[in-house]
């Protein structure tokens, strides 16, 4: 078996038996501590059950046939998530691939958007116009959910542009927001990804790169499809960019490794590449048959539970005890459910909507007509003039 698919090798090498197979000449990050606010480890357990819960009643939906087209669920993987988010300020930018619910859910979304997007409702994050692969949350600096195989690692390194212009330019102050650009390693192959990663090491952009490196893309393991799959290091050395490892089946690890990348981006203002070491349980999709890897291999990576690991932690250190974890179980199930109800009781999004929220739209709402409004075609044309900056028009 492979080092990368191995969990023991990835959880058991380097001493105090919690980091990653470290390939040689990589920064490492302090082994992990319990030095955090209970409260704060009790959410994160909390987080990750109800990531976990909201999957598999996804997949139950999916299969009931309340959920349509692509559905990429996040079960194994539910650390990073929650790790990284919880090493971000909240005015951080966040933008990640089609597997995107644990990210919603762990930035902030409530379930009931997140489920009613996936059933495709009016009351979903995107009004049921994205569905699964695109979860997007504003408010929460969410910048999706992207279907395309590494289209968000360009939209990443431009949002830090952004924010690093907004900062510097306009404002006249240090750059001060990170962008975290999530990306599945199969996203390492796409052109798109180099030329974001040459564009943010030349223009010194504050975005860090987060491989969720799970071994596989569909069917394909890495080894087959990427060349120096077993040390991805490599990939950032060619653009001068720092790499670190770190292992994303232990929220405490993903926690303090992403916490230095993070400080470090923004008090240098410099991009990051993270190598983070993960497993999905589950098929690539809900059409998975998953005949590509051996239950052996699965049944190893399960015992390395991301969910068990910390709950057996925190109730060691006396954080919770059988009767919170109880409580805490019977909750996230209660908010699950609830989310499916609301969702399925929510309307579908009206004929109407389908010209909505597709472009800004400075020259009026879609008309109907055929000949574009701002050609002077249509008979309700306003002039660029009549533009009111704050949004209406006059
Ligand atoms: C440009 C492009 N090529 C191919 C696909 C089909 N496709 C969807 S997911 C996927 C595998 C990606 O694997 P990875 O990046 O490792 O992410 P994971 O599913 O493991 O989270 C492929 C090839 C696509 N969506 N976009
Ligand atoms: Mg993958």
């Amino acid at each position: 078996m492979s080092q990368l698919s191995d969990p023991t090798t990835a959880l058991n090498k380097d001493g105090g038996g919690a980091g990653c197979a470290m390939p040689s000449g990589l920064p490492r990050h302090a082994p992990a501590q319990l030095g955090i606010a209970p409260e704060t480890l009790r959410s994160w357990l909390r987080q990750m059950m109800l990531i976990r819960e909201f999957e598999t009643r996804c997949m139950q939906s999916y299969q009931d046939q309340k959920i349509g087209g692509f559905c990429h669920v996040y079960i194994g993987q539910e650390a990073v998530a929650v790790g990284c988010v919880a090493a971000l300020r909240p005015a951080d930018p966040l933008v990640t691939a089609y597997r995107d619910h644990g990210h919603a859910l762990a930035r902030g979304m409530t379930s009931r958007a997140c489920m009613a997007e996936m059933f495709g409702k009016i009351g979903g994050c995107a009004k049921g116009k994205g569905g699964s692969m695109h979860m997007f949350d504003r408010a929460n600096n969410l910048f999706g959910g992207h279907g395309i195989v590494g289209a968000q690692t360009p939209l990443g390194a431009g949002i830090a542009f952004a924010t690093k212009y907004m900062d510097e330019v306009m404002e006249g102050r240090p750059s001060s927001r990170v962008t975290l650009c999530f990306l599945g390693d199969g996203a390492l192959n796409q052109g798109a990804f180099h030329e974001a990663m040459n564009l943010a090491g030349l223009f010194d952009l504050p975005v860090v790169f987060v491989v969720e490196n799970n071994g596989y893309s569909m069917g394909t393991h890495i080894e087959r499809g990427t060349t120096m799959g077993h040390d991805l290091s490599a990939k950032a050395a060619a653009y001068g960019i720092e790499a670190t490892v770190i292992d994303g089946m232990d929220v405490l690890e993903v926690f303090h490794g992403m916490s230095g990348v993070v400080e470090r981006a923004r008090a240098n203002s410099r991009p990051a590449f993270v190598d983070m070491r993960t497993y999905r349980y589950k098929g690539h999709s809900m059409s998975d048959p998953r005949k590509y890897r051996t239950h052996d291999e699965e049944q190893q990576w399960e015992a390395a539970d991301p969910i068990h690991r910390l709950r057996d932690r925190l109730e060691q250190a006396g954080v919770v005890d059988s009767n919170a974890l109880q409580a805490m179980t019977q909750d996230v199930r209660h908010e699950v459910r609830e989310a499916v109800e609301w969702a399925d009781a929510s309307p579908v999004p009206s004929l109407d909507e389908l010209h909505r929220d597709v472009f800004v739209e400075p020259w009026g709402p879609y008309t109907g007509s055929s000949q574009p409004s701002m050609l002077g075609g249509a008979e309700n044309t306003p002039s660029f003039r009549a533009i009111d900056p704050k949004g209406g028009q006059s």
